[in-house]
Protein backbone atom coordinates (compact mmCIF):
# COMPACT_ATOMS: atom_id res chain seq x y z
CA UNK A 1 0.00 0.00 0.00
CA UNK A 2 2.79 2.15 1.00
CA UNK A 3 4.65 1.36 -2.95
CA UNK A 4 1.27 2.14 -4.12
CA UNK A 5 0.40 5.31 -2.57
CA UNK A 6 3.80 6.52 -2.63
CA UNK A 7 4.44 5.82 -6.24
CA UNK A 8 1.66 4.71 -8.16
CA UNK A 9 -0.56 7.58 -6.61
CA UNK A 10 2.12 9.94 -6.72
CA UNK A 11 2.66 9.43 -10.59
CA UNK A 12 -0.86 10.07 -11.88
CA UNK A 13 -0.43 13.43 -9.84
CA UNK A 14 2.18 14.58 -11.28
CA UNK A 15 1.51 13.39 -15.08
CA UNK A 16 -1.85 15.11 -14.57
CA UNK A 17 -0.37 18.18 -13.12
CA UNK A 18 2.48 18.20 -16.82
CA UNK A 19 -0.89 17.34 -18.82
CA UNK A 20 -2.40 20.73 -17.44
CA UNK A 21 0.67 23.28 -17.42
CA UNK A 22 -0.70 25.50 -19.73
CA UNK A 23 -3.93 25.45 -18.72
CA UNK A 24 -4.59 27.47 -15.76
CA UNK A 25 -7.71 27.69 -15.69
CA UNK A 26 -8.58 23.72 -15.31
CA UNK A 27 -5.25 23.25 -12.93
CA UNK A 28 -7.86 25.72 -10.06
CA UNK A 29 -10.81 23.54 -10.69
CA UNK A 30 -11.29 20.22 -8.92
CA UNK A 31 -10.51 17.13 -10.58
CA UNK A 32 -13.48 15.54 -9.90
CA UNK A 33 -15.13 18.82 -11.86
CA UNK A 34 -12.75 17.98 -15.09
CA UNK A 35 -13.93 14.14 -14.99
CA UNK A 36 -17.58 14.92 -14.82
CA UNK A 37 -17.18 16.93 -17.97
CA UNK A 38 -14.47 15.47 -20.17
CA UNK A 39 -16.56 16.25 -23.70
CA UNK A 40 -16.18 20.18 -22.32
CA UNK A 41 -11.97 19.42 -21.85
CA UNK A 42 -9.80 20.96 -24.87
CA UNK A 43 -9.06 18.35 -27.15
CA UNK A 44 -5.53 18.20 -25.91
CA UNK A 45 -5.88 17.45 -22.17
CA UNK A 46 -8.62 15.42 -22.49
CA UNK A 47 -6.97 11.95 -22.90
CA UNK A 48 -4.68 13.36 -19.74
CA UNK A 49 -7.28 14.33 -17.63
CA UNK A 50 -9.17 11.08 -18.38
CA UNK A 51 -6.01 8.80 -17.36
CA UNK A 52 -4.28 10.57 -14.55
CA UNK A 53 -6.82 13.09 -13.41
CA UNK A 54 -8.76 9.72 -13.43
CA UNK A 55 -5.42 7.85 -11.65
CA UNK A 56 -5.55 10.82 -9.21
CA UNK A 57 -9.20 11.08 -8.22
CA UNK A 58 -9.73 7.67 -8.37
CA UNK A 59 -7.11 6.62 -5.86
CA UNK A 60 -8.02 9.18 -3.52
CA UNK A 61 -11.22 7.92 -3.00
CA UNK A 62 -9.64 4.77 -2.71
CA UNK A 63 -7.63 5.28 0.46
CA UNK A 64 -10.71 6.68 2.35
CA UNK A 65 -12.22 3.55 1.67
CA UNK A 66 -10.40 1.69 4.08
CA UNK A 67 -9.23 1.49 7.89
CA UNK A 68 -7.20 -0.24 10.06
CA UNK A 69 -10.66 -0.35 12.14
CA UNK A 70 -12.99 -1.13 8.87
CA UNK A 71 -14.81 -4.67 7.75
CA UNK A 72 -17.61 -5.96 8.92
CA UNK A 73 -21.18 -4.85 7.39
CA UNK A 74 -22.82 -1.43 6.93
CA UNK A 75 -25.01 -0.11 9.35
CA UNK A 76 -28.31 1.76 9.42
CA UNK A 77 -29.96 3.37 6.07
CA UNK A 78 -27.05 2.17 3.42
CA UNK A 79 -27.86 -1.11 4.99
CA UNK A 80 -31.51 -1.17 4.59
CA UNK A 81 -30.48 0.51 0.50
CA UNK A 82 -27.80 -2.88 -0.26
CA UNK A 83 -30.51 -5.21 1.29
CA UNK A 84 -33.61 -3.49 -0.80
CA UNK A 85 -31.12 -3.33 -4.02
CA UNK A 86 -29.34 -6.59 -4.14
CA UNK A 87 -31.28 -9.03 -1.63
CA UNK A 88 -28.40 -9.04 1.38
CA UNK A 89 -25.36 -7.73 2.13
CA UNK A 90 -23.88 -11.31 1.15
CA UNK A 91 -26.11 -10.80 -2.51
CA UNK A 92 -24.00 -7.40 -3.05
CA UNK A 93 -20.93 -8.86 -1.90
CA UNK A 94 -21.37 -11.82 -4.40
CA UNK A 95 -21.49 -9.47 -7.03
CA UNK A 96 -18.97 -6.75 -6.36
CA UNK A 97 -17.12 -9.77 -6.08
CA UNK A 98 -17.76 -11.17 -9.42
CA UNK A 99 -17.18 -7.71 -10.87
CA UNK A 100 -13.94 -7.07 -9.23
CA UNK A 101 -12.63 -10.96 -9.97
CA UNK A 102 -13.66 -9.95 -13.81
CA UNK A 103 -12.22 -6.79 -14.77
CA UNK A 104 -9.90 -7.98 -17.33
CA UNK A 105 -6.72 -6.29 -17.27
CA UNK A 106 -6.82 -3.23 -15.68
CA UNK A 107 -9.58 -1.28 -13.73
CA UNK A 108 -11.81 -0.87 -10.94
CA UNK A 109 -14.71 -2.52 -9.53
CA UNK A 110 -16.91 0.17 -7.80
CA UNK A 111 -20.35 0.91 -6.13
CA UNK A 112 -22.03 4.07 -7.28
CA UNK A 113 -25.21 5.92 -6.83
CA UNK A 114 -26.85 6.27 -9.91
CA UNK A 115 -28.98 9.11 -11.48
CA UNK A 116 -32.14 8.18 -10.35
CA UNK A 117 -30.60 7.61 -6.82
CA UNK A 118 -30.21 3.82 -6.68
CA UNK A 119 -27.08 1.62 -5.84
CA UNK A 120 -25.45 -0.07 -8.64
CA UNK A 121 -22.16 -2.15 -9.00
CA UNK A 122 -20.34 -1.32 -12.04
CA UNK A 123 -16.51 -1.95 -13.39
CA UNK A 124 -14.54 0.57 -14.77
CA UNK A 125 -11.14 -0.42 -17.54
CA UNK A 126 -7.92 1.26 -16.49
CA UNK A 127 -8.47 4.86 -14.23
CA UNK A 128 -11.73 5.80 -15.96
CA UNK A 129 -13.65 7.11 -13.15
CA UNK A 130 -17.63 6.30 -12.83
CA UNK A 131 -18.30 10.28 -11.93
CA UNK A 132 -17.61 10.85 -15.76
CA UNK A 133 -20.64 8.35 -16.22
CA UNK A 134 -22.47 10.39 -14.16
CA UNK A 135 -22.52 7.88 -11.57
CA UNK A 136 -21.11 8.86 -8.01
CA UNK A 137 -18.69 6.43 -6.21
CA UNK A 138 -19.27 5.60 -3.02
CA UNK A 139 -17.07 2.68 -2.69
CA UNK A 140 -13.92 1.52 -5.23
CA UNK A 141 -11.89 -1.20 -5.54
CA UNK A 142 -8.40 -1.25 -7.59
CA UNK A 143 -7.68 -4.23 -9.43
CA UNK A 144 -4.89 -3.29 -11.10
CA UNK A 145 -2.44 -5.95 -10.86
CA UNK A 146 0.01 -2.86 -8.57
CA UNK A 147 -2.33 -2.77 -6.19
CA UNK A 148 -1.62 -7.02 -5.28
CA UNK A 149 1.11 -8.25 -7.36
CA UNK A 150 3.40 -7.41 -4.22
CA UNK A 151 1.65 -8.96 -1.11
CA UNK A 152 -0.79 -11.44 -3.10
CA UNK A 153 1.19 -12.35 -6.16
CA UNK A 154 -0.91 -13.58 -9.00
CA UNK A 155 -4.19 -13.99 -6.41
CA UNK A 156 -6.44 -11.08 -7.01
CA UNK A 157 -9.21 -13.62 -5.09
CA UNK A 158 -7.49 -13.38 -1.86
CA UNK A 159 -6.59 -9.91 -2.05
CA UNK A 160 -10.18 -8.97 -2.76
CA UNK A 161 -11.25 -11.29 0.30
CA UNK A 162 -8.57 -9.58 2.26
CA UNK A 163 -9.58 -6.07 1.27
CA UNK A 164 -13.28 -6.25 2.99
CA UNK A 165 -11.63 -6.65 6.16
CA UNK A 166 -10.66 -3.23 6.12
CA UNK A 167 -13.68 -1.72 4.28
CA UNK A 168 -14.56 1.64 6.07
CA UNK A 169 -18.30 1.57 6.17
CA UNK A 170 -18.90 4.69 7.73
CA UNK A 171 -16.75 7.01 5.03
CA UNK A 172 -18.90 4.92 2.37
CA UNK A 173 -22.51 5.80 4.15
CA UNK A 174 -21.06 9.28 4.79
CA UNK A 175 -20.42 9.48 0.85
CA UNK A 176 -23.61 7.62 -0.02
CA UNK A 177 -26.33 10.32 2.21
CA UNK A 178 -23.79 13.14 0.16
CA UNK A 179 -24.97 11.79 -3.15
CA UNK A 180 -28.56 11.30 -2.47
MN1 LIG B 1 -3.65 1.77 -8.19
Amino acid sequence: MKIHHDKHHQGYVNKLNNALQNHEELMEKPVEELLANLPALPDEVRDGVRKFGGGHYNHSLFWRFMSPDGGGEPEGFLKEEIDGMFGSFEEFQAEFNEAAGGVFGSGWAWLVVNEEGGLEVVQTANQDSPISDKKVPILGLDVWEHAYYVKYRNKRGSYIDAWWNVVNWDEVADRFDEAR
